[in-house]
């Protein structure tokens, strides 16, 4: 009977498994009773931080590797042999996608066609099936509102179009070579585990520091950018949904709900008991916001957060992910923002 527990376990390979959607999906996966195979960088501090709760779990794997380096993600698929990729690796940070735009399109972009060469390479074609980490900023200056996937794509940073590249080559070797490959475009999700640099932890993180008389100051960059920010948690269920279908297919998993990061600051400051009040002219640098119980300025504009090009508006309609993996996200917005600022404060207060 174990033998055959082990025999029917499914093996996945997962890059990005340091990030914020590795963690949820390798919780996902292990609950799931899947052996998981994670590709880990080496750093000069360790990497594998948010995967502690899950060090102790003998079907978690970690192995070295870089999405830039081909033969050693050709070994690791031909060792594994895994019935699922997922790959979540990426440069995932836009604004720092202008700073090192070839870098970012030789791990975002050629990155993603390492991995399905491997697949070939390895005989595979039929066996593995694989999740490419596709993104809302393929819309980058809308096209249409709501986005679905049918929405023409229109890049807006190097990051944008690394991506785009990404999305093509899975649909090409899908049509290609018969691999079970699909693309989820993924709008904007956020956790507790979201990295310091994205917008919205920036903001429930540095909200609370000013709460414990840490900062002074939130200095924040566009105000009046509109995400459809989700639970990332209930986005890597979509993800695992996708590759358990019939036939693989590209697919918008997002809430249908838009919100500005101006919005989103007032909302996190409202959890701590304070209002903001915007005064300056708004949308130029000389906006700033003040508490308005005490005058105090806590929130100004600070340009080095503005992009060369900014994509201003996204808000996606996941109706096919609704109707073909029975996937709706529950958590909305406002929610989101309490369960990152409740976070936040116990995980500032543990840091002293
Ligand atoms: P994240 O927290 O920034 O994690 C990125 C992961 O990629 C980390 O594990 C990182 O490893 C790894 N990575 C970076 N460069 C690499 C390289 N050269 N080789 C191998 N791995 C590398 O991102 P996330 O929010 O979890 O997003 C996961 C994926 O979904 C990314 O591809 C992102 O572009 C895409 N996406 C995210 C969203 C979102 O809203 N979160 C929306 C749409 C699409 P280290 O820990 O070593 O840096
Ligand atoms: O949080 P952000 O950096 O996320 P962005 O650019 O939307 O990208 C994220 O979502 C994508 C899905 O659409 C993913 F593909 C990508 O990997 C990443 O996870 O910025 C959100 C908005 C932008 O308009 C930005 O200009 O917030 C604006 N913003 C304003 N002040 C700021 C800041 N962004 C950051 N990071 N830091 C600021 O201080």
């Amino acid at each position: 009977m174990k033998d055959k527990v082990k025999t029917n376990m499914k093996t996945a390979f997962i890059t990005g498994i340091t990030g914020q959607d590795g963690y949820y999906l390798t919780e996902l996966l292990l609950e799931k009773g899947y052996k998981v195979y994670g590709m880990i960088r080496r750093g000069s501090l360790p990497t594998t931080d948010r995967l502690k709760p899950f060090f102790d779990n003998p079907n978690l794997v970690l192995k070295n590797g870089d999405l830039a380096d081909s033969a050693v993600i050709t070994r690791l698929i031909g060792e594994i042999q895994p019935d699922e990729i997922y790959n979540l690796g990426a440069m995932s940070h836009v604004g720092i996608s202008f700073e090192i735009p070839e870098y970012t399109v030789d791990v975002d972009g050629t990155g993603t066609l390492r991995i399905l060469e491997a697949i070939r390479h390895n005989g595979l074609e039929a066996k593995t099936k694989f999740y490419q980490a596709s993104t809302s900023e393929l819309y980058g200056r809308i096209q249409e509102t709501p986005q679905t996937e049918k929405t023409p794509f229109y890049p807006r940073s190097p990051y944008g179009a690394a991506k785009m590249y990404a999305y093509w080559i899975t649909v090409n070797y899908r049509e290609s070579y018969n691999i079970f490959a699909c693309n989820g475009i993924l709008f904007n999700h956020e956790s507790p585990m979201r990295g310091l640099g994205f917008v919205t932890r920036k903001i429930t993180n540095t909200v609370v520091k000013i709460v414990l008389g840490k900062e002074t100051q939130l200095k924040i960059g566009n105000l009046d950018a509109s995400r459809d920010w989700g639970y990332a948690k209930e986005y890597v269920e979509g993800m695992w949904r996708m590759l358990q279908v019939d036939e693989p297919q590209d697919y918008v998993l997002a809430t249908g709900v838009t919100q500005t990061v101006r919005s989103f600051v007032e909302s996190a400051f409202k959890h701590a008991g304070i209002t903001i009040e915007w005064k300056g002219e708004k949308g130029t640098v000389d906006e700033f916001g003040i508490c308005t119980e005490t005058g105090k300025t806590l929130v100004v504009v600070d340009p080095q957060f503005f992009r060369p090009a900014e994509v201003e508006l996204l808000i996606g309609d996941a109706t096919k992910a609704k109707e073909d993996l029975g996937w709706s996200p529950k958590v909305n917005c406002e929610e989101l923002v309490g369960i990152m600022y409740n976070a936040d404060l116990e995980y500032e207060k543990k840091r002293g």
